[in-house]
């Protein structure tokens, strides 16, 4: 099937339920569930599928989330309704929970929640037990839910509960989220623990650039016997930056602190929102440059946990993660970067057809990252893994 073969000498699973793709949150609401639809269908179109053991993930169970979420938040969400918005002895809980625009109460938001957060325990659990080497949940990714809090059109927070499934057998979890966001619910969670090192790129501008935190001295608890502390990197960006840039810095950075920290497995959060032409984001990646990094993980050659996140303009996310895939399983040269003719919903594609359209030259975004400021940034992170090797 279009020369596409397993990759030699290791493992990639794929872990979805097509349950999760027909959720809605909300007229105009950025975040389109459907963009995992049109991720399977290339992915699909190309014969990837075969490449991969396939694993049609179950919902996370109550219990399961409970490992990090409150219980009554957890209730909360099990037992909404949209309904309940518009009623007064409600308001407070939902004011609590942080319910509003960017976190709407939907049909069916509980079943959505578990799924996708079932998608990434599971990942998690194939790569613990030895069943897998790379593990892939593009529904998952969901990095700003806390423990008791929605935040950024997230609820439950996949990322941490696959950490923790991690860390039940690795000593040391590394980290990495290239979303244009900053990860600050998956720092928040492991901040005090050293046997979690959260690495975050992402737009930074605290009062006009959601969330608001991550900032480059933001490196883990004040308190110097705090075992968390310098195990928070954080990697604020400008807008408009651009593939070579960004992947040096990526390499730089990730390298470092490969190399330093000894991770025994590693979660990539491959946020597509960092791309250009994102309808919320403001860099100039190219489908190319954003995988470029997920290649560079790659090499690494240690259990990694993959998982989407944001992005929003749903053509170029599905092109993105059905590339990054395409890496992952070693087969990238064998992709034709002409979308095939049978892929459904090709209109999408249009009118380039082609896997890698030049974003950074439709919408271009100036680049406000002086070379200066990207070299202060990488000689700042050494630094602080110096502090961390105690
Ligand atoms: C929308 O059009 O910056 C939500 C959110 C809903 C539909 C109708 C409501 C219109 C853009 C965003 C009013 C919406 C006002 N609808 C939303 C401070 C804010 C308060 C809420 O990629 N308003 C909050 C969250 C960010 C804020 C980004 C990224 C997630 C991830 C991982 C989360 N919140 C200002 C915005 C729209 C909407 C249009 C929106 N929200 C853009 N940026 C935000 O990191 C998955
Ligand atoms: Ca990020
Ligand atoms: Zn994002």
């Amino acid at each position: 099937h279009n020369g596409i073969t397993r990759p030699k000498g290791y493992r990639v699973s794929w872990h979805a339920n097509p349950a999760v793709e027909p959720h809605h949150f909300g007229q105009s609401h950025p975040m389109k569930p459907w963009r995992l639809t049109l991720t399977k269908q290339l992915v699909m179109a190309y014969g990837m599928h075969y490449a991969m053991d396939l694993y049609l993930t179950r919902a996370a169970t109550f219990e399961e989330m409970a490992e990090f979420h409150k219980e009554d938040y957890l209730e909360f969400l099990r037992q909404v309704v949209p309904a309940d918005m518009e009623a007064p002895e409600q308001s407070d809980r939902i004011a609590s929970y942080n319910i509003g625009d960017d976190c709407p109460i939907f049909d069916g938001l509980y079943n959505y929640c578990s799924l996708y957060a079932g998608g990434t325990i599971d990942a998690a659990r194939k790569l613990v037990n030895n069943q897998s080497e790379i593990a892939i949940n593009w529904s998952g990714g969901l990095h700003h839910a806390k423990k008791a809090e929605a935040s950024g059109f997230c609820y439950v927070n996949d990322i941490v509960l696959g950490i923790l499934q991690l860390l039940r057998h690795h000593p040391r979890v590394m980290y990495i989220d290239i979303d244009v966001h900053h990860g600050d619910g998956v720092e928040q969670a492991f901040w005090s623990t050293d046997r979690v090192l959260t690495v975050s790129f992402h737009k930074y501008d605290k009062d006009n650039f959601f969330p608001g935190t991550g900032a480059l001295d933001s490196t883990g608890p004040a308190h110097p016997l705090n075992p968390g502390a310098h195990h928070a990197i954080n990697v604020p960006l400008n807008d408009g930056i651009e593939d070579a840039d960004y992947l040096q810095l990526f390499k730089e950075v990730v390298g470092s602190c490969v190399e330093t920290y000894r991770p025994g497995a590693i979660v990539l959060q491959c946020g597509a929102d960092s791309l250009g032409c994102d309808r919320l984001g403001c860099f100039n990646l190219n489908v190319t440059g954003h995988g470029s990094c997920v290649e560079y993980v790659k090499t690494f050659g240690i259990p990694l946990l993959v998982v989407g996140g944001g992005g929003y303009t749903p053509r170029n996310v599905s092109r993105a993660w059905a590339h990054e895939t395409s890496i992952l399983i070693d087969a990238a040269d064998k992709i034709d970067p002409n979308i095939p003719e049978t892929v459904a919903f090709r209109n999408h594609f249009g009118p380039d057809y082609s896997l890698f359209p030049p974003l950074s030259e439709m919408r271009r975004i100036e680049n406000k990252n002086s070379k200066a400021y990207l070299a202060s940034v990488v000689a700042a992170v050494k630094e602080q893994l110096r502090y961390m090797k105690g």
